[in-house]
């Protein structure tokens, strides 16, 4: 009888063949067809946090509950001290710039960007941005058009989504300069059928005067990511034509890391029209390339969401997983920026 220590030895042909397995994965693994063509993402030194999609959809429903968020109202005035009490809460630095602006109408609007930076000595900085006003009629809608629209889409999503990245950058607190800039009377702008003379540049008032005026004398980032309608469910973010204009190489960097995050379902290839939105102004007046994720439908004679300036845009039109899909994938771009030390 064999001892009971050798019983159980496998044949020396299984040891040879899982050693040549072995041998054979390392060398695929080195081999990458890509490597030449295109630079691999980075890896990011620590761990990136998970976005908290649950709490971004409390920040978009608490900006709704405040009601129409526009310009010269009380809920408007509210919602701007409630989001610049939650920054101020999360940042190292919180700046309120207050402005007033002539809109198309002649309306002067009184108008706050909210700017909350973290790490506002470090030079290397990158911008996020979303508008926090909304829209004061439903132009595109059928029914009660001189009224103001929810925006749980139109601008309470990405602000949503930027308070989340915001809460977690100050509970982890990685060493990168950001600042996120909330901008107001964006949504503003002059409607078809308005009756007033035209009036060019209508919209992003509260970009275009951050991008003339600065929060800081000559403010500079190192590019900039504006978020604008990031909330519906199975949204799609196109690469949209003014940021492949101006800012090419951060479009790609984006959707590059959100397929590789498993977003790519939201995040598609594919080249569409330039619109103009704040990062035009950001990437014209200010110097700074800044692209748009921004819903673009394939179907809507707009090309842009199909209950965009309609009352439909309202919470229930929100989705977990859409703010997700931007929320992870701004902060796999954030923390792949850290230096590895
Ligand atoms: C224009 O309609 C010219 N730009 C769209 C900017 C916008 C409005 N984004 C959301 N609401
Ligand atoms: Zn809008």
């Amino acid at each position: 009888m064999a001892p009971s220590g050798v019983k159980c030895k496998f044949p020396a042909w299984i040891g040879v063949a899982c050693f040549l397995l072995v041998l054979s994965c390392g060398q695929q693994g080195d081999r990458n067809p890509d490597k030449t063509k295109t630079p691999a993402l980075a890896t990011p030194p620590v761990d990136v946090p998970r976005f908290q999609a649950d709490s971004a959809f409390a920040f978009v429903k608490q900006q709704v509950e405040f009601g129409p968020r526009v310009p010269n109202t009380r809920a408007h005035v509210n919602c701007a001290e409630w989001l610049a009490g939650k920054l101020a809460g999360y940042a190292d630095t919180l700046i309120v710039q207050s402005f007033r602006v002539r809109a198309f109408d002649g309306k002067v609007l009184d108008s706050r960007n909210i700017i909350a930076s973290f790490h506002p000595d470090l030079g290397n900085r990158i911008l996020l941005c979303a508008h926090w006003d909304t829209r004061p009629f439903a132009d595109q809608d059928q029914e009660r058009r001189n009224e103001p629209i929810d925006g749980a889409n139109d601008g309470a999503s990405g602000v949503g989504v930027l308070l989340e990245v915001a809460r977690i950058l100050a509970a982890t607190d990685p060493a990168l300069g950001v600042d996120i800039v909330l901008f107001d009377a964006e949504d503003y702008g002059q409607p078809d059928d308005s009756g007033f003379p035209p009036m060019d540049d209508s919209y992003c008032l509260g970009s275009q005067y951050w991008a003339k005026n600065p929060h800081q004398r000559n403010y500079i980032a190192r590019y900039g990511i504006l978020l604008d309608m990031v909330g519906a469910p199975q949204a799609k973010f196109t690469q949209e034509g003014t940021s492949m204009q101006y800012a090419p190489s951060v479009v790609e960097q984006v959707w590059k890391t959100a397929a590789a995050t498993g977003f790519g379902d939201y995040f598609i290839p594919e080249r569409t029209k330039g619109i103009i939105d704040d990062h035009y102004y950001i990437n014209r007046l200010a110097g700074i390339k800044c692209i748009d994720i921004i819903h673009y439908d394939f179907s809507s004679p707009s090309n842009f969401w199909t209950h965009w300036h309609t009352h439909e845009d309202r919470l229930d039109k929100i989705d977990r997983n859409s703010l997700r899909a931007v929320g992870q994938t701004l902060l796999e771009v954030l923390f792949r920026e850290i230096q590895a030390s």
